[in-house]
């Protein structure tokens, strides 16, 4: 079947991979169903560019109310919008919010995984329609192998990677159990211009901008040690789709076999901007501080002149807050994606420098809106 004549239902389409993925997929010729949740605002920014009026022609997308707690919805959105393909991105993403909402968690990211996988069985699809299920590195959680790849074994950290656990476990049960196309990704952490703004990445990259700008004082973060390996989220759904295109079913790593610390990353994003920050004080009393301002850098990236104003020479930027440190942490991630490389062909065409930049002009374009 060419993809011009292939349906995908996206469960998390608002999210920043569903976001991404949705703009493949259609480029791709599919029809693309998309999963959005009921809240009080309109929360559907991120593929907005998409949508359009359904009395009005225009690209072949579509959103659904939904809810991965909710098994009726579920059976009913499958049953109508008959996909060939389902990408399960939904989840309760934040591991620091699944220590405060272990139970919602474990309902949408563990549950909401088998409330899927039973809709195809229900309706017969198994045979025809083929599930992709977001797993994570934070499945290794207490690293005991450096690299991590697929035959890596698990610990999880967090209530998030306990729920993402039972997922991936109940992914390769259905497959192995019903004969069922479906796959885990086993996906490091990717970031984007469209990442949520209290991930880390997004924090930084949106401080620096708005601290460069006047917009805030000072930037609060947890364990500035913690090391991940980053990511661009273009690339990673890249590598979803092709893992659904395969002869056979397998469960991958994407990853791009680089880890940089969280420190560093402050480094960088600040760098790009033209602050130059030294760091002082150890621990939870370490801070980040202006060691040198170069206003051509600034200007060359913002196409506006710096407000001396603004920041200043020696003055605070970062602090640490312990609030933001985690009961129990993930403290380094170095993935090995040979596999994917090998029998999908994926590269990533990101570097970390590449993606710093693309998300702190992604932030100034954002402010200047
Ligand atoms: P986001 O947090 O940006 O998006 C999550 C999506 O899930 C949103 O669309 C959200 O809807 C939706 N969602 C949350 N709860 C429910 C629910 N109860 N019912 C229906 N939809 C719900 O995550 P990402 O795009 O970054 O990640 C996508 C998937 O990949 C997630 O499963 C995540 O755990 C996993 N993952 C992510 C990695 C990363 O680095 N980004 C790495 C490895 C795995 P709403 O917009 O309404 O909140
Ligand atoms: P992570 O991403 O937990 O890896 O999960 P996050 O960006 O939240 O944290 C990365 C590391 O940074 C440290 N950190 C902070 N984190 C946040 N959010 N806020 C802070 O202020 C802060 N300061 C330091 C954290 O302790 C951690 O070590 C992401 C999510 O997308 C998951 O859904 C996904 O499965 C994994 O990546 C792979």
């Amino acid at each position: 079947m060419s993809a011009r004549q292939k349906t995908a239902l996206i469960t998390g389409v608002t999210g920043q991979d569903g976001s991404y993925l949705a703009e493949l997929l259609l480029d791709k010729g599919y029809e693309v169903h998309g999963i959005k949740r009921r809240a009080s605002l309109i929360k559907t920014d991120r593929v907005d560019h998409l949508y359009h009026d359904p009395h009005f022609k225009g690209l072949p997308f579509y959103l659904h109310y939904g809810d991965m707690t909710d098994s009726t919805n579920l059976i009913r959105i499958i049953q109508e919008t008959q996909p060939n393909e389902i990408y399960n991105l939904a989840a309760q993403s934040h591991v620091q919010v699944s220590f405060e909402s272990p139970e919602y968690t474990a309902d949408v990211d563990a549950m909401g995984v088998l409330r899927l996988l039973e809709a195809i069985r229900i309706l017969g699809m198994e045979k025809r329609t083929k599930f992709y299920q977001a797993s994570t590195s934070e499945l290794y959680g207490k690293v005991q192998e450096m690299p991590q790849n697929e035959d890596t074994p698990f610990y999880p950290r967090s209530p998030y990677a306990a729920a993402k656990l039972y997922a991936y476990w109940i992914t390769k049960n259905y497959r192995e159990a019903y004969d069922m196309y479906a796959v885990n990704g086993i996906l490091f952490n990717h970031e984007s211009p469209r990442r949520g703004e209290t991930f880390v990445t997004r924090k930084i990259t949106r401080a620096a901008v708005r601290i460069a700008t006047g917009q805030q004082e000072k930037l609060f973060l947890g364990n500035l040690e913690a090391k991940r390996d980053w990511g661009h989220a273009k690339d990673y759904v890249r590598g979803m789709w092709l893992m659904l295109q395969q002869e056979e079913p397998e469960d991958m790593v994407l990853a791009t076999g680089e880890t940089t610390k969280v420190r560093d990353f402050c480094e960088m994003a600040f760098n790009h901007l033209g602050i130059e920050l030294r760091w002082e004080g150890k621990g939870a009393n370490e801070k980040g501080i202006v060691d040198s301002i170069d206003e051509e850098q600034f200007k060359a990236v913002t196409g506006q002149q710096f407000n001396n104003s603004t920041i200043q020479q020696d003055e605070v930027l970062i602090e640490v807050d312990s609030q933001y440190f985690r009961p129990t942490e993930v403290e380094v991630l170095l993935g090995d994606a040979s596999k994917a490389r090998e029998k999908l062909g994926w590269e990533v065409n990101y570097s970390i420098d590449e993606l710093v930049k693309d998300m702190v002009e992604g932030d100034f374009a954002k402010i200047n809106d």
